[in-house]
């Protein structure tokens, strides 16, 4: 293939990479997961990386005067309804999504290290940005469809992929959400890890026919079926762009038990990083989040371990690492 034919997203080749650090807990009501970013450079991911070849540079969209000043605030009156803090993840996403759109715009992966999963309206939204007809594998054991009308907990981590494709457009959105562009298509979404999935997402899922495999697809076809299957979906040709949003409660607490809403029967620790080993050989992935990482939750230090460095394996291997 000649230089000209060669798609332009080929981040692989480049080998340079936006580490977006993205320490958000808005989305939820556990204190603690905002620590995930911090826990995992302190693991030696950045350095990990560069060993793996890559130049690396540092983004911290949220250090931003009034984002911080916000956060240390009392959020209790940021409602709408029974939504808790839109305004606050309404700004932080917005952050976030200009952030990874000039990261990609400067041919730079981004890695964006959670927080909490609603940080994705804003890493997908920016991936959209560049790449309008990317598909969208979402890893992780919650679907996170639930539109503002659905949603039980008004926690708006459960939420993201409902703003990516815009299905409250018809209801009020609250202002802080309006800048979500939405246009994210069914058929470019696949799920892999479901086994927690609220009635009102089931719904969602089956009226709009959106690819989801559960555990129990894991098991009946096995984690290399069950991935060739999902990229098949969203990426029919596999040429396309793919962008990866994987949060650790995919993986079973056993190895990661430091999340906020772990849920067991997961992905084996191996099934997990093999996802990731996968799309990395694809050389179609544009974009990563990794999120969820509370060590707050832990209950013995070997928990923080375990789900830091189960998190951290997890984005060397969608970046290259290989067993052998
Ligand atoms: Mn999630």
């Amino acid at each position: 293939m000649d230089a000209e034919q060669a798609p332009t997203y080929n981040y692989f080749k480049n080998k340079e990479l936006a580490l977006v650090l993205a320490p958000f807990a808005g989305g939820q009501g556990h204190v603690g997961v905002e620590n995930g970013p911090k826990y995992m450079l302190q693991h030696g991911l950045e350095s990990q990386l560069q060993e793996l070849g890559w130049k690396t540079t540092i983004e911290r969209p949220l250090d931003n005067e009034s984002i911080v000043k916000k956060m240390l605030q009392d959020t209790s009156k940021d409602a709408y309804g029974h939504i808790k803090r839109p305004n606050l993840v309404g700004e932080a996403t917005e952050l976030i999504y200009k952030t990874v759109k000039k990261s990609l715009q400067e041919g730079k992966f981004p890695l964006t290290l959670g927080g909490d999963h609603s940080i994705a309206i804003g890493t997908v939204s920016g991936v959209l940005d560049k790449f309008p007809d990317a598909g969208l594998l979402w890893i992780d054991a919650h679907a996170d469809i639930n539109t503002l009308e659905s949603t039980e907990s008004g926690n708006l981590h459960g939420c993201p992929v409902s703003f990516l494709m815009g299905l409250d457009k018809d209801n009020e959105c609250p202002e802080a959400l309006k800048w979500v562009p939405g246009n994210l298509r069914p058929e470019k979404i696949a799920y892999i890890g479901l086994r927690d999935i609220d009635a009102g997402e089931k719904k969602i899922l089956r009226e709009l026919g959106i690819k989801a495999f559960s555990m129990y697809h894991v098991d009946r076809y096995g984690i290399n079926n069950v991935i060739e299957m999902a990229l098949k979906a969203i990426n029919p040709d596999g040429k396309g762009p793919v962008m990866c949003s994987y949060d650790v409660d995919a993986v079973d607490p056993l190895f990661v038990p430091a999340t906020g809403t772990p849920v067991r029967g997961g992905l084996t620790l191996r099934e997990a990083l093999f996802l990731s080993e996968r799309l990395a050989e694809t050389g179609d992935l544009v974009a990563l989040d990794v999120v969820e990482c509370n060590p707050a939750l832990a209950t013995h230090d070997l928990h923080i371990v375990d789900t830091i460095s189960a998190g951290c394996a997890i984005a060397r291997c969608a970046l290259g690492e290989t067993l052998i």
